[in-house]
């Protein structure tokens, strides 16, 4: 194939899955695509108003380049001196993304079918599903949803008069390539070490251990408007079919200000009402993710993404102990303005950060921990109304057993970060560079102040 021929992601599209007559749009890093096209009874293209001016938009954001400041661009395998995973660490503890191209990956042998999701992910034609529905949401977008199969949407990826994706197909036993796995500190440490010597005994919420993994399935044209996932998770996803354009955004002054953070999201929830406002105060770029592309996200980044062609992405979320203020922050954010989030409301945040917690005394001394990070985690664990998302269950919010031996961590660690009476947790946080983790943790020193709830 001729790098022109691939650069036309409209051949195979115009036609048979959108109509012939859709329009089309180039972009930065030379792909040509079709833009989304469903009419109405009086044969006006529905994505006029909202789709189409948004992914133009993002069509003049510049494509991430190897020197981009906020992503990082890896090759799978071609790292030798430090460990790959420590890299991107180190990358996400500082608010930047990370893109890594080659990640083994599950391609279809010949083309996005009903036997490949069967076959490969366990996905059943028949699953029934809650699909996004470009036409639905237009209606009304508080209720963008239809219900259908897996089998159902698959089908209607050949209907020019439909554009619909799935994006949360619960696959709770799809995770991150081998190397990566151990960055999913909640589910590494968090629940695994304490587990032993603290039972479950209340009722834990299964998302805890259920949004490790999902499917995305998508028809062409279909866009995500701009949002950061909820709860302050890392959020990864892996193109297994198709092609993505993923554009994150930040302000363009630099600024990590909590006010200014908060009205970026906001803004750009809307972006037909705060078009001028985000030109000029908001910058981005665009990722292109082809198969065997990886992205991984720090918390709250905000993300719009297009997807072209019909496509099918593996994703999930995780918690990591060097991005808890990025965490922190993003969670500050939806208990102030909880509709910026989307990727389904989450109620199960609080227990996971709690065993986070609760682990730290006994995790590796390989495991970085920072000042600010840690801070930010044990405030989380010990104020959890504070962080509460709006519109979220009370149940969130509960008690159980891990409570008690959390507070006691906490309570020590807040100490010996200088946390008193008269100087607030708040205090410490709220100013500076919001986006760092803040200086080493001395792990001796930390240890010993422990040792009274270690009985040691
Ligand atoms: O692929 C999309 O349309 C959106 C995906 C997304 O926002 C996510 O996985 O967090
Ligand atoms: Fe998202």
């Amino acid at each position: 194939m001729s790098s022109t021929q691939s650069l036309d992601l409209t051949a195979g599209v115009l036609g048979t899955q959108v109509p012939q007559e859709s329009p089309s749009i180039k972009w930065k890093d030379g792909h040509k695509t079709i833009l989304p096209a469903i009419y109405d009874e009086k044969k006006q293209n529905i994505c006029d108003k909202v789709d189409i001016p948004f992914i133009q938009y993002m069509a003049r954001l510049p494509t991430s380049q190897r020197s981009s400041t906020h992503v990082i661009h890896l090759e799978y395998g071609a790292q030798t001196i430090r460990d790959i995973s420590e890299i991107v660490e180190e990358a996400l503890s500082l608010n930047k993304s990370v893109k890594i191209s080659g990640v083994p990956h599950n391609a279809p042998k010949k083309e996005l079918s009903s036997t490949y999701l069967d076959v490969t992910f366990g996905i059943s034609p028949f699953r029934p599903v809650y699909a996004h529905d470009v036409r639905s949401r237009y209606n009304d977008h508080l209720h963008p949803h239809i219900s259908s199969t897996i089998g159902g949407v698959l089908q209607s990826i050949n209907d020019p008069a439909h554009i619909q994706c799935i994006l949360d197909i619960p696959l709770s036993h799809i995770s991150m390539p081998d190397e990566f796995r151990l960055l999913d500190h909640g589910l590494v440490y968090g629940w695994n070490s304490t587990l032993g010597t603290l039972p479950i005994h209340s009722k834990v919420h299964p998302e805890n251990f259920t949004t490790k993994g999902w499917g995305l399935l998508h028809h062409a044209g279909f866009v995500s408007y701009p949002h950061h996932d909820a709860e302050g998770t890392l959020t990864w996803v892996r193109m297994e079919a198709g092609i993505k354009f993923w554009a994150v955004f930040w302000l363009k002054s630099g600024t990590s200000n909590r006010i200014n953070l908060q009205d970026l999201s906001v803004k750009l929830a809307d972006y037909t009402t705060h078009r001028k406002w985000i030109e000029s105060n908001c910058d981005g770029c665009v990722v292109t993710l082809r198969p065997g592309d990886m992205l991984i996200l720090p918390p709250g980044t905000i993300h719009a993404v297009y997807t072209p062609i019909a496509s099918f992405s593996t994703g999930g979320h995780f918690y990591n102990y060097s991005c808890m203020h990025l965490t922190e922050l993003s969670r500050y954010i939806d208990s102030e303005v909880g509709y910026t989030a989307t990727n389904q409301g989450m109620d199960h945040a609080l227990e996971t950060l709690r065993r986070m917690v609760i682990a730290i005394p006994f995790l590796s001394s390989r495991i970085q921990l920072y000042e600010r990070a840690i801070l930010s985690l044990c405030v989380m664990a010990t104020k959890p109304q504070q962080y509460r998302a709006m519109g979220s269950s009370s149940m969130s919010v509960e008690d159980t057993e891990t409570a008690e031996p959390c507070e006691d961590i906490s309570l020590i660690l807040m100490q010996y970060f200088g946390i008193t009476k008269r100087k607030r947790s708040g205090d410490v946080l709220y100013v500076g560079d919001q986006f760092k983790p803040g200086k080493k943790i001395d792990r001796i020193s930390m240890l010993e102040a422990l040792k009274e709830v270690l009985n040691i």
